[in-house]
């Protein structure tokens, strides 16, 4: 009941902000789908001619205005007028971003058109939606010349349901994506990453039944390795219906009955599991059916809580030995367009020694999580609440919600993420509190089967690094970034002095510590972006965060060199932020091994 209160409150708020979304649908990328990636047909608009009149007026305000770009015209009258031609209009590859895809649109910040024709067979009886599983930043998508919704938000997946608007034969889909910063946003307009616009991953159109499986959790109740806990919720006309959850595997199976509302509460016993873990990333096939559908997981079962300052995944004290990385694959300069882009990473981490990572600073691809589950790494998954967001502005609230929301929805059944993170680095305010302070509660109260957290700031008196930001009150690890070594305390070898005076009787996970360094550059540890620089600062850092009572686990700022227009020394950054451990080339820096060094020595007292 909870359940469908929530979702019909999640469709009064985009109602009410212009968030014209609905609901996420669970799985959705294991239906019966067509892809729509490929190439798409696209427009530069840096006026926003195609969605604005002369007079700013927006053509899709109002109904007798026509000239819109998503009318997708074609010249059939020699004499009309039509200053746009999608058919003869260069294309762009989805999924991916512009910029790494055409020199002109490298540094490109505003509206770019998109269409694609397809071919479809609507089947009557059928359902049919539009997904994008991301688009950044704004998206404003029209199906046939009918606008489907807008959403904002570049790192979460929406779509439009379209049963009524798909016709038998050529359908026009036209997006137009705009990737301009502003100030009210998440995130807002400073960053230090690449703003990479375009449709960035995955675009298809779903078929489903009449009444289908819209939404499931089956997932260990909160530290009970013995309980299966969770509900089903179906979309759809036939909303009582009998939903059977069968693990063939385990040899279990059960039924459970929906109400009214389409929703039931999943709850069963479970014995001799074996639970998901780094160095055993079980997965169980799990089906669940219901009278009219069908659809399959493959889930991982695995407990994870705080217990004093001990982080606890199945019961068993573990250490994260963690990672910090972005979505971006440094060898295309760009978004990872492919699952063998996503697997590289994860393929560095492991070579690392890792069993986590920190997949900063915004949702990472959904295809991510799954093959961290699969290849067994923990995950902290983040929304973009970084820096100095609007904190007295309720849209931006709300706007922050509903992509912590869209992530935990999206992620929820994922063993590999026992953390959902609210933010990184904000400066302190009251305003900012609360508005942190809400989204801790909002991440609770969608799931309480995992830890929340933040990467929080520090301040210094002296040799004493405090860490005592009222958030941590409400958060479960005590977590921060701190860049002793680089932005203050002298150079690497003067840090040693440094040590910690935590508030919080908590797990202390250290989110980001690092510098950068050229690879391939050499000098004394003394010199700046040398790699021996970076080897020190490692080196010395372990040092200092060994003598953290607590301390259970790092994240490294960071698994490779990455993009960024706040780094333009012209000899050894040139728009690269150069804290990775590997260099854009793929080259491994000598503190990669260094970390690596520590994880193995760390992972024998830990095991
Ligand atoms: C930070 C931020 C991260 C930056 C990093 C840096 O504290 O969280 O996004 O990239 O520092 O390199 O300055």
């Amino acid at each position: 009941m909870k359940r469908v209160v929530f979702i019909f409150l999640c469709f009064l708020m985009y109602a009410d902000t212009g968030f014209s979304q609905e609901a996420l649908i669970q799985n959705i990328s294991s239906r019966n789908n067509l892809s729509l990636n490929g190439r798409w047909n696209y427009i530069v608009d840096p006026y926003e001619n195609g969605f604005y009149d002369y007079r700013r007026e927006a053509y899709d305000q109002s109904k007798s205005k026509t000239g819109g770009y998503y009318d997708d015209k074609r010249n059939v009258n020699k004499s009309e007028l039509i200053e746009y031609d999608f058919d003869h209009s260069p294309t762009l590859k989805v999924p991916a971003d512009w910029n790494s895809q055409e020199e002109k649109l490298s540094l490109y910040e505003g509206t770019v058109w998109y269409r694609k024709l397809f071919t479809a067979k609507p089947i009557s009886g059928k359902r049919y939606v539009l997904y994008f599983a991301a688009a950044n930043y704004e998206a404003h998508v029209y199906l046939n010349g009918k606008k489907l919704g807008m959403h904002k938000g570049g790192f979460t997946p929406f779509q439009f349901e379209v049963t009524n608007l798909l016709k038998a034969g050529e359908n026009s889909v036209v997006v137009k994506v705009d990737n301009t910063r502003k100030k009210e946003e998440i995130p807002t307009n400073s960053t230090d990453w690449w703003n990479y616009g375009g449709l960035t991953r995955d675009v298809f159109l779903a078929e489903l039944p009449e009444t289908y499986i819209h939404d499931y959790k089956v997932q260990l109740a909160k530290g009970n390795q013995n309980l299966i806990e969770g509900y089903v919720q179906l979309n759809g006309a036939k909303k009582a219906q009998k939903v059977t959850v069968n693990i063939p595997e385990l040899a279990l199976k059960f039924s459970v009955a929906t109400d009214e509302n389409g929703y039931a509460l999943i709850k069963t016993p479970v014995k001799k599991l074996s639970y998901w873990s780094p160095e055993n990333p079980k997965l169980y096939e799990v089906q669940i059916a219901s009278e009219t559908d069908a659809v399959n997981d493959k889930i991982g079962f695995r407990t994870i809580v705080t217990s004093g300052k001990d982080i606890l995944l199945n019961g068993k004290s573990i250490f994260l030995r963690g990672i910090s990385m972005h979505d971006e694959n440094p060898l295309i300069s760009g978004r990872p367009r492919s699952e063998g882009d996503l697997r590289m990473l994860l393929t560095w981490a492991k070579e690392l020694n890792c069993n986590f990572v920190r997949l900063a600073h915004y949702p990472h691809n959904e295809e991510m999580m799954r093959l961290a589950d699969e290849m067994g790494l923990l995950v902290w998954a983040e929304v973009p609440v970084y820096w100095t967001i609007a904190w007295t502005n309720p849209d931006t609230y709300k706007n922050a919600q509903s992509q912590l929301g869209d992530l935990i929805t999206r992620d929820k059944n994922r063993a590999s993420v026992i953390i959902w993170s609210v933010g990184n680095e904000t400066p302190l305010s009251d305003p900012r509190h609360k508005f942190m302070g809400n989204l801790v509660d909002h991440a609770r109260s969608l799931d309480n089967t995992r830890l929340v957290a933040a990467a929080l700031e520090l301040h210094r008196d002296g040799n004493r690094v405090i860490v005592d930001d009222v958030l941590g009150e409400k958060l479960d690890l005590a977590s921060f970034n701190e860049y002793a070594g680089w932005y203050w305390g002298g150079t690497p070898k003067e840090i040693t002095k440094y040590f910690f005076d935590i508030k919080y009787q908590k797990p202390v996970v250290v989110t980001e510590f690092g510098g950068d360094a050229l690879a391939g550059f050499h000098a004394d540890a003394d010199t700046r972006y040398s790699e021996e620089y970076q080897e020190s600062l490692y080196q010395n850092q372990f040092k200092i965060l060994g003598g953290i009572d607590g301390l259970r686990g790092m994240t490294p700022w960071i698994l490779v060199d990455f993009r960024s227009p706040r780094r333009p020394h012209p000899i050894y950054q040139e728009f690269w932020n150069r804290k990775g451990l590997i260099s854009e080339t793929g080259k491994k820096k000598k503190a990669f091994f260094t970390l690596k060094d520590y994880y193995d020595s760390v992972s024998k007292t830990f095991n």
